[in-house]
């Protein structure tokens, strides 16, 4: 710990030292994945969220040299307002070398889990992971965030996988890798945008302390590696399945025919379906960010009572 460079925040550094409740944030879908002023005004809301639930938010992001754990609002709204091309999109691959070089970077959720394990935080919340990507079988383009939960132990709340991905490969994939895929409150997995995908969900929970022993067992058991909570969108604010299908196929279409590859996909896609959906895609993406940051502050506070 002494020599990791890492830097606290004064609230995320008193939580941490008096065992209270944190989640961590990642900093990729500030800069990569959703358009400024949106982008700011979603970090400060989730932030907010998780301390009105009686959590301390612990937004990170690499700024000179160092991996922030708990942002100001001014290295927040910096960040916001950075161009993606003038930000590194880190996993665990390029952690090391944008600390190295005092370039800033914002993390991903492998990155995340990363920096988040290290700062001695269990809890993390987001939108989507990332997985594999559709016409993998070609390309091999394969999220590096399935092997971190594989070997990170952090507690990923999210709306699942991305629906731009091939979600049924991304599941065999966690399966293989030995991840706890838990749906929260349904049967079903969820699709980021929608509640449902089809895909029957491989464990169940319906409470935040059900969730925090299954993390703790874990580590009792020397298992290592994370676990995934797949939360549903509220259902006033998803959009379905057959609504976002056509405009996601469409995005697809439209990377392929311009050639997007690697980091870019992503973002690619997530701006073109805000464009085609005129802005629904973002309103709904805010609202299950939110949702996942409620969930995540519930488990933070399990977790941090005594076993
Ligand atoms: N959740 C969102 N939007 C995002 C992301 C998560 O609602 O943009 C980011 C996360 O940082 C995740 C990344 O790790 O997208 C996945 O990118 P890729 O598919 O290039 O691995």
């Amino acid at each position: 710990m002494i020599d990791t460079p890492l830097l606290f925040s004064p609230e995320v550094q008193q939580a941490l030292t008096g065992n209270r409740p944190v989640v961590a944030l990642e900093s990729t879908i500030i800069t990569h994945g959703m358009p400024y002023p949106q982008n700011l005004d979603m970090a400060r809301d989730v932030e907010q969220t998780i301390r009105t639930e009686g959590a301390v938010p612990a937004t990170i992001a690499v700024m000179d040299g160092q991996i922030h754990v708990g942002l100001t609002d001014e290295a927040l709204e910096r960040l916001a307002r950075t161009p993606p091309d003038e930000v590194m999109k880190l996993s665990r691959a390029d952690l090391a070398v944008c600390l190295a070089t005092g370039r800033t970077g914002a993390t991903t959720v492998a990155a995340t889990m990363i920096c988040a394990h290290l700062a001695g935080i269990a809890v993390f919340a987001t939108g989507g992971i990332g997985g594999v990507h559709r016409g993998a079988e070609h390309s091999f383009d394969v999220s590096a965030d399935l092997q971190e939960l594989a070997q990170t132990p952090v507690t990923v709340v999210a709306a699942g996988a991305k629906a731009i991905l091939d979600l049924p490969k991304t599941w065999e994939v966690l399966e293989t890798l030995g991840v706890p895929v838990i749906a929260y409150g349904q049967d079903e997995l969820p699709a980021f945008w929608s509640r449902s995908s089809g895909i029957p969900a491989p464990l169940r929970m319906d409470d935040p302390a059900g969730i925090a022993a299954a993390a703790r067992m874990r580590a009792r058991l020397g298992l290592g590696g994370g676990q995934l909570v797949a939360n549903p969108i509220p259902p006033e604010d998803e959009i379905t399945q057959a609504e976002i299908l056509p405009v996601i196929l469409k995005a697809l279409d439209e990377a392929q025919t311009q050639g997007v590859a690697a980091k870019s996909v992503t973002p690619f896609l997530l701006q073109r379906i805000f464009e085609m959906t005129e802005g629904r895609s973002l309103t709904s993406n805010i609202a299950l960010v939110q949702n996942n940051a409620r969930l995540g502050a519930r488990i933070a506070i399990e977790m941090a009572k005594p076993a």
